[in-house]
């Protein structure tokens, strides 16, 4: 018995020795340390020996143990640190090869002008308002007072999804909504991308990026009109402008105006900016006609008030001295690099 024990021992030693990987070493360890192993068919014969012989067995048989255990662990570890070594050797890392370079971006000049008439009207207690680029029909047209049939549907084509929705023309709608939801005190502004069915130049684009501005409140008149916005184009083109209000119509306010600058080139005089007009038409405006009103269930005969739009993309391009409307949209790092 003592013979077998010793030859498990030096054939469990040859084994693990030549173990290549924690797998062989796993089933090894089941060969002779299992409850099946070599090592336990050997002790359930210990029965057979003599009181004498069996404590000296016994003994020998837990050194065989472990001796086995000692050199499965030994051989585990030094197959781990040859499995770290490898990996060590084949991923290395080169720290002195050049990295990628993450190129910054900026911002698009739309949104520079954007930002900062948003700061302004911001200033002066208005909210930002957004809302869908898919519109009822209801909410583009009919609600601010273009039924069908109005000269206005022409002027104002559109993408048709169908009879009743489309591609919205301005961001009245969202204007509207805020009112059907909200009652007065009310001072919006609405930037956002709008759609008309125009053929693409150099000053057309069938989407445009205009910014509406709605307030309605008990006891709002002309006068609060044209002070606000005689204050927000003093704050964008400078506390020196001088501005103008000409008379206008559109459907959804009553009376109606169209705000001109002072040309700051040539003060009045006319010149090329301003096509020898010598005022630069900047935005429309007026008061909000009273069945807009009473479409939102707002009654006129309480509360009062007044809108605007302009056209972002012509702002920026007076602001930039950009001659072509299709470079903002045509994501040419080239011309975006520029501001
Ligand atoms: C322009 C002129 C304008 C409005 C937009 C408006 C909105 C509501 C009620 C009444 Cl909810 N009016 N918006 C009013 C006057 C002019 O835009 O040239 N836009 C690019």
């Amino acid at each position: 018995m003592k013979q077998a024990l010793e030859a498990i021992r030096s054939q469990a030693a040859k084994e693990l020795a030549a173990a290549e990987n924690q797998q062989s070493l796993e089933s090894l360890r089941v060969k002779y340390l299992g409850k099946k192993g070599e090592l336990t068919s050997i002790l359930k014969q210990m029965g057979k020996l003599s009181p004498e012989e069996r404590p000296v067995i016994g003994q020998l048989a837990n050194d065989v143990r472990a001796f086995i255990e000692q050199d499965l662990e030994k051989r585990s570890a030094e197959l781990k640190a040859a499995e770290l070594e490898k990996r060590l050797q084949t991923e290395t890392i080169d720290v002195t090869m050049p990295g990628k370079r993450h190129e910054l971006g900026c911002k698009h000049p739309l949104s520079i002008v954007l930002d900062e008439l948003k700061e302004i009207f911001i200033g002066m207690g208005f909210e930002i308002v957004e809302g869908p680029e898919v519109e009822l029909d209801y909410y583009n047209f009919e609600a601010l007072n273009i039924p069908k049939n109005h000269p206005a549907r022409d002027t104002q084509d559109t993408f048709y999804i169908n009879d009743n929705i489309v591609l919205r023309t301005q961001t009245s709608p969202v204007q509207i909504r805020t009112m059907e939801k909200k009652k007065p005190p009310i001072r919006v502004i609405s930037p956002g991308r709008v759609y008309r069915s125009d053929a693409v130049d150099a000053t057309h684009s069938p989407l445009f990026h205009p910014i509406e501005g709605l307030v309605v409140d008990k006891g709002i008149t002309f006068a609060d009109l044209k002070g606000t916005l005689e204050v927000f184009v003093k704050q964008l083109y400078g506390e020196d402008s001088v501005v103008r209000f000409r008379p206008h119509h559109f459907p959804f306010t009553e009376p109606s105006a169209e705000l001109d600058v002072q040309c700051f080139n040539c003060h009045g005089e006319g010149c090329r900016l301003c096509k020898g007009e010598g005022w630069i038409e900047i935005l429309g405006c007026g008061m909000v006609h009273p069945k807009v009103l009473a479409n939102c269930d707002i009654d006129p005969e309480v509360y009062s008030g007044f809108a605007f739009g302009m056209g972002l993309e012509r702002l920026v391009m007076r602001r930039y001295n950009i001659d072509d409307l299709r470079l903002f949209y045509e994501n040419d790092v080239r011309f975006l690099k520029q501001f």
